[in-house]
């Protein structure tokens, strides 16, 4: 067979190619290492200067012109097989979609934002820091030393001994405390900020979870007294609860990172057999309710933080989220909140557009 009837059998073969299978066959029956037209290139080598001078063009037209025949009934395959599947697999967007599940927002995400948006008007920044903490921010740098009662009592989780960085234990933080000590050794004074996320701690009952979220708040400057503290949390409770008669009852307590240290109550009225916040808890049928934890910072955590206690003083308060949230919507039990069901989310979620503003009342929904 002469080159050009060659070439324009192979061509035709190529074009009748069905698949991608089939044309790796022909690339390998006329180009590969045993293939007619590697063959055809391999007989050069026998022929006289002259002949091969001639030949040589003719073999190398041939070779290159089956080659990118190839290569485009190759290109032309995948692209069919591109738009077949691009076909087979279209979403048509504009069909309405009733049973898609529709995302809530959880209480407690709820509830930290309406947290920001509170404070934040009371010059509030948001502080956040790692969940994997070690025990010095943890529990040493907040008067809680070595041997220290209190840290026992956190039920804490550690990490075994071998991931101890810098002579330090690693732990999941049991509160959100580090978070403002790194911010008092990272930005100095003052500071105004919340610190809100998850901790946890090793305990699980009907009113504990292992895993629970806080907020802490820390206010520190030149002259802050208690009075500022009672003011502050007045006014938070207020805009939480949107009731402006609530009324907090301050108790002597002790917590090692505050000295003196508070607790505080808040008044509520017995309606129908249901805590509702509000009044006076020594009136008739109304009682006190622990809420808060909270004193003036102490002058070693201070100090720890990098401050001169003589120059600088704080407040600091702490409060479960998962509490709060349970009190302002009404759920019973803190078990469901981590449960993952749906059920109960669809109940108590919150629609992604309900954001919480101070104009339209934090609780507001849409
Ligand atoms: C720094 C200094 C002081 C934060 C505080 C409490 C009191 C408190 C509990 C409330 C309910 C924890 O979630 S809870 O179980 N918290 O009683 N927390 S004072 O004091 C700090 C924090 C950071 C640097």
């Amino acid at each position: 067979m002469d080159h050009a009837a060659t070439r324009e059998t192979a061509l035709a073969r190529i074009a009748a190619a069905q698949d991608l299978g089939a044309l790796e066959a022909l690339r390998v029956e006329f180009l590969g290492k045993q293939g007619s037209i590697s063959g055809l290139m391999k007989t050069l080598g026998a022929m006289s200067p002259d002949e091969r001078q001639a030949k040589a063009p003719q073999i190398q037209a041939l070779r290159e012109s089956v080659s990118d025949a190839l290569t485009a009934a190759k290109d032309a395959l995948e692209g069919a097989a591109l738009e077949a599947q691009l076909a087979r697999e279209t979403i048509d967007l504009s069909l309405p979609a009733p049973d898609a599940p529709r995302g809530t927002i959880h209480p407690v995400s709820q509830v930290m934002d309406e947290l920001a948006e509170i404070f934040a008007d009371m010059g509030f920044a948001v502080a956040t820091g790692p969940e994997i903490e070690d025990d010095w921010h943890n529990f040493t740098a907040l008067n809680m030393p070595d041997n220290h009662p209190a840290r026992a009592m956190h039920d804490t989780f550690y990490f075994p001994n071998e991931m101890a960085s810098g002579g330090r234990k690693m732990l999941l933080r049991t509160h959100t405390s580090p978070v403002q000590i790194r911010a008092m050794i990272a930005g100095g004074a003052p500071i105004r900020i919340i610190a809100p996320g998850r901790v946890y701690r090793s305990d699980s009952d009907a009113t504990h979870t292992p895993m629970f979220h806080q907020v802490e708040g820390l206010v520190i400057d030149k002259g802050i007294t208690l009075g500022h503290l009672k003011w502050t949390l007045e006014t938070f409770l207020k805009a939480y609860f949107e009731r402006e008669d609530i009324v907090l009852r301050l108790r002597p307590s002790y917590f090692p990172f505050t000295e003196p240290s508070v607790e505080v109550d808040v008044g509520f009225a017995l309606v129908n057999g249901k805590r509702v916040l509000g009044g006076s808890g020594d009136a008739p049928d109304h009682g006190w309710m622990e809420l808060l934890g909270s004193g003036m910072v102490n002058r070693k955590v201070i100090a720890a933080g990098g401050l001169d206690p003589d120059e600088w003083q704080g407040f600091a308060f702490g409060v479960g989220v998962d509490r709060l949230a349970m009190l302002k919507y009404g759920m019973d039990d803190l078990r469901a909140f981590f449960d993952g069901d749906v059920r109960w989310l669809a109940h108590y979620g919150f629609s992604p557009l309900d954001v919480p503003t101070l104009s339209a009342g934090v609780g507001a929904r849409a």
